[in-house]
């Protein structure tokens, strides 16, 4: 694939993207658009971890997450919610004609906006919530990240609770539901970004590009049983979840 092709394009998709969001149309209103560039090509110029197109086995028991996330609440949200992302995605890529033995799920995603609606929605879903349990392990106690890692954060954000602060409130303002991000740009730099809906940073159709580090769900899927609406209390808790030597080993690669 071009550099130039894929920038001019991506530009333009997301210029169009603004234009049918504006006019009160979404971006899958627009199938000409989608006609016209369904080449798969180009791409969000990002690479992320291989997560395979099949739901994978919880890395923990659905209690090992307690009291931060409930039994409850984890298995819902794996074996219906992400169930249901997964068994979605295997019908888009059929219908689509991926070859997902040939086709990493990261490099699908890159080119999202060539695919259609149904397969944006669950290609993000699957590998959010893949990328997700993953993020996590169980509760302790000021959990902070070390090292290099830590270090960037503090070149980038000033601190790392400044850098809390931030993602915290990334996920807060994100209006319905989305997501919350800590990415690390092509240029190497640690930015916080978040995403609606099943979205992620490295979709083409992402405002922000970038390799996600970390990422919060903050559907009302992930905390309403235990939280009702009370997402703030859920994102504070949260913290003492974070996988950092997951983090860590994501932030090595990328770096
Ligand atoms: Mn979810």
């Amino acid at each position: 694939m071009s550099g130039h092709f894929s920038n001019n394009r991506r530009e333009f998709l997301k210029a169009a993207g603004k234009a049918g969001l504006a006019a009160g149309l979404s971006v899958t209103a627009l199938p000409s658009l989608a006609g016209k560039y369904n080449n798969h090509q180009a791409g969000s110029g990002v690479t992320g971890e291989d997560i395979p197109y099949e739901q994978q086995p919880l890395p923990y028991g659905y209690a090992v997450l307690e009291p931060v996330i409930d039994a409850m609440t984890m298995e819902i949200h794996y074996s219906k919610h992400a169930a249901a992302y997964a068994k979605n995605l295997s019908d888009a890529v059929k219908a689509e004609g991926v070859d997902t033995s040939k086709q990493k799920l990261s490099a699908l995603l890159a080119k999202i906006s060539t695919y259609s609606a149904k397969m944006r929605n669950n290609a993000g879903g699957h590998y959010n919530h893949e990328f997700f349990w993953k993020s996590m392990r169980a509760a302790s106690d000021s959990n902070m990240p070390a090292g290099s890692l830590q270090k960037s954060i503090t070149r980038d954000f000033g601190s790392f609770d400044a850098f809390k602060t931030q993602f915290s409130d990334a996920g807060k303002n994100r209006f319905g539901s989305g997501w919350a991000w800590l990415v690390i740009t092509n240029n190497k730099k640690l930015v916080v970004t978040s995403t609606p809906n099943q979205d992620n940073p490295l979709m083409d159709v992402s405002e922000v590009n970038g390799t996600p580090l970390l990422g919060l769900d903050v559907w009302e899927h992930a905390y309403y049983l235990k939280y009702q609406n009370r997402r703030p209390d859920y994102i504070s808790n949260w913290w003492n979840v974070v996988n950092w030597a997951v983090v860590q080993r994501r932030f090595d690669k990328a770096t």
